[in-house]
């Protein structure tokens, strides 16, 4: 995040985008639930009419991969009626002009239309963020970046933030909520594959001469390859083996057929999991590994805070923690460590790594974490980034994007739009959540979410079992019917791999810059399955009989945790 999720609460407003905020980060939710209740106006972008618009006062319901035609209509409305910050404008960005042009070719009227919206609603959006900043924060998440334009979404959001003068702004910027526990400190680390820690760049030959004398190993020239060309090259035999670590590859990965076969290519699969996964059971071997309440060390979260972890727990049978394990393969394959525990780790990598240099054990056992940029040991951490100049040094660059329908656009063979993604009480491929009872109460199978219009038109009932087709693969669910999915289209989240492995039906297709996969948007045809499963339909008609008892208070509850 540009920005830190305490000040949401302090934002003038909240534009959030692509994000189901309030099941897939609750917490994050709350600061911008307390932000409605201090007069702070909330705008929600969403294909979905997901819980968090019962807070908005603007809900815009686009349709699944508009989001630069929209973005590039607002800009063209704060522009054309010059609501933008022209001293901002001026004095750190670079190509206004040229994109000030380029959004003339997306009229209001014209976006409206792709987007599937009331014009009305692009004027709402412009004139309110315009007047709302500085200050106003943008919060999005994977509906704009798992797209085949996902960099390019992400580009025309970052143009509305500079329009208006929100990065460097208090309690505005641009910020993705990122996704795991630690997928931020793991960025951080350098697994990456252009990056060494704290995104220094590999192929800059000063930077890699520094690693290389600090490791006292050559490190390679050029950077490597994403994941999705790795699980390619294995199938190829270019790529031969490889270690899986805290990863369900094979129920997670687009195409599940395509990741499964490109596995069983490899010559040697290692997978190092704190569960025998779907993918831990295709390993040669597997290293069991502790979990993060049995670990020692630092994460990172969301708004580049590091914080300390210890363990509370120790870990069960031969599980170690993942640290250690690494270390040890270090030693084995030849390259002995002098590093013993993940505090030398940490010392070691803050030497190396400017934006963390500051960080120190000490300081984090004191405090409640830090937030890089923290480059020496007597600076506080940065709260927000890019206040006084862009981080970066250069000027902020305005992009002129255009709009990319999904590579995989409805047709008469497939004409539902599937969209896939979370929902509170199941994690992932539920290695951990399918593991927990209780979870199971609330959602006890995958389920496809389908608008009642569509499921009038298709002669579908609440609790039927469905065939789910792509060009890809084929699956079971039960349906769901629900006014959360817009007409056109259907839901499903990836929770469920034994009875319904989602990413069989999945597209294929990948952002073009940073290789991630579109799983918002594949074209699917839903028809009722040859056999029902009656159980199927039981589970959902208890959880209608809880839900009838039991929600509406929590529902109630939950509305007035405003703060
Ligand atoms: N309970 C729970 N919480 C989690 C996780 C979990 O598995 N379970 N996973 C964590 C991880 S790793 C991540 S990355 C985050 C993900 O957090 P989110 O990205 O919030 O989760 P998704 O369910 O994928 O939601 C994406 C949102 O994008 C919307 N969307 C789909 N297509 C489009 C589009 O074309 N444009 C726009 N504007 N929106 C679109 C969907 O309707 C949905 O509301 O959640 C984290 N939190
Ligand atoms: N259809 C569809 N597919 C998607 C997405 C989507 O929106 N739609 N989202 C994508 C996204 S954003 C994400 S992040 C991925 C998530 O995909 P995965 O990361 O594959 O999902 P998880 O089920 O969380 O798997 C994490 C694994 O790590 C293990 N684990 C947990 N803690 C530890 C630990 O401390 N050490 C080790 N070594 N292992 C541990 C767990 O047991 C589990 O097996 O899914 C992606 N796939
Ligand atoms: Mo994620």
């Amino acid at each position: 995040m540009t920005n830190s999720i305490e000040e949401l609460a302090d934002s003038n407003l909240i534009l959030v985008t692509g994000s189901n905020t309030t099941e897939a980060h609750p917490v994050i939710s709350l600061r911008m639930k307390r932000a409605v209740s201090k007069g702070a106006k909330l705008i929600v972008v969403d294909p979905r009419k997901i819980e968090l618009t019962k807070w908005a006062d603007r809900y815009v319901q686009i349709k699944v991969g508009t989001d630069i035609p929209f973005y590039n209509a607002v800009a063209n409305v704060i522009i054309n009626e010059k609501l933008y910050d022209e001293r901002y404008v001026s004095t750190r960005t670079e190509g206004f002009e040229a994109f000030a042009t380029h959004v003339q070719n997306y009229p209001p009227e014209y976006s409206a239309e792709i987007c599937g919206i009331d014009v009305e609603d692009i004027y709402y959006v412009a004139r309110e963020y315009a007047k709302a900043s500085p200050g106003a924060a943008i919060c999005y998440t994977l509906g704009i970046t798992e797209h085949s334009c996902g960099s390019h979404n992400v580009q025309s959001l970052g143009n509305l933030g500079m329009l208006s003068g929100n990065f460097g702004a208090y309690a505005g910027g641009v910020n993705p909520l990122r996704g795991q526990n630690n997928v931020q400190g793991a960025g951080d680390s350098g697994a990456i594959p252009t990056d060494l820690p704290g995104y220094q760049k590999l192929e800059k030959p000063p930077i890699r001469e520094k690693f290389e004398a600090a490791w006292g190993a050559p490190l390679p020239k050029r950077r490597g390859i994403t994941k999705i060309t790795a699980m390619d090259q294995m199938i190829r035999g270019n790529v031969r083996g490889v270690f899986v670590m805290g990863e369900n590859t094979v129920v997670s990965d687009p195409h599940a057929n395509h990741a499964e076969h490109a596995l069983k290519s490899a010559e040697f699969v290692v997978v190092q999991d704190i569960f025998l996964t779907d993918t831990a059971r295709l390993a040669d071997v597997v290293l069991p590994a502790a979990s993060f309440a049995e670990s020692d060390g630092t994460f990172a979260n969301s708004e580049r805070r590091v914080q300390r972890v210890r363990p509370a727990v120790k870990p069960p049978g031969e599980a170690r923690q993942d640290v250690d394990i690494l270390l040890d393969l270090f030693n084995r394959m030849g390259y002995p460590q002098q590093l013993e525990s993940p505090a030398e780790v940490w010392d070691e990598m803050r030497k190396l790594a400017p934006i963390l240099a500051g960080i120190t054990y000490d300081r984090l056992d004191k405090g409640q974490g830090i937030q890089w940029p923290c480059p020496t040991e007597d600076h506080p951490g940065t709260q927000y980034l890019h206040r006084d100049d862009m981080d970066s040094g250069m000027p902020g660059f305005f992009a002129p994007v255009d709009h990319v329908p999904p590579a995989e656009e409805p047709d008469d063979e497939y004409p539902v739009v599937l969209t896939t993604g979370r929902r509170r009480s199941t994690y992932h491929t539920g290695t951990q959540t399918g593991r927990a009872s209780g979870f199971d109460l609330l959602v006890p199978h995958e389920m496809c979410e389908i608008n009642p219009s569509d499921a009038e038109a298709w002669e579908i009932e609440d609790g039927d079992t469905l065939q789910i087709s792509s060009r890809r693969g084929s699956v079971t669910v039960s349906a769901k019917l629900t006014e959360r999915s817009p007409s056109g289209t259907v839901f499903m989240s990836f929770a469920f791999p034994e009875l319904t492995r989602t990413n069989d039906v999945t597209s294929d297709a990948y952002d073009f810059i940073t290789e991630t996969p579109e799983f918002k948007a594949c074209a699917v045809k839903i028809e009722k399955a040859a056999e029902q499963n009656p159980e199927w339909r039981t589970a959902q008609a208890k959880i209608r009989l809880a839900g009838e008892i039991v929600m509406p208070t929590k529902l109630k509850e939950q509305q007035q945790t405003c703060d």
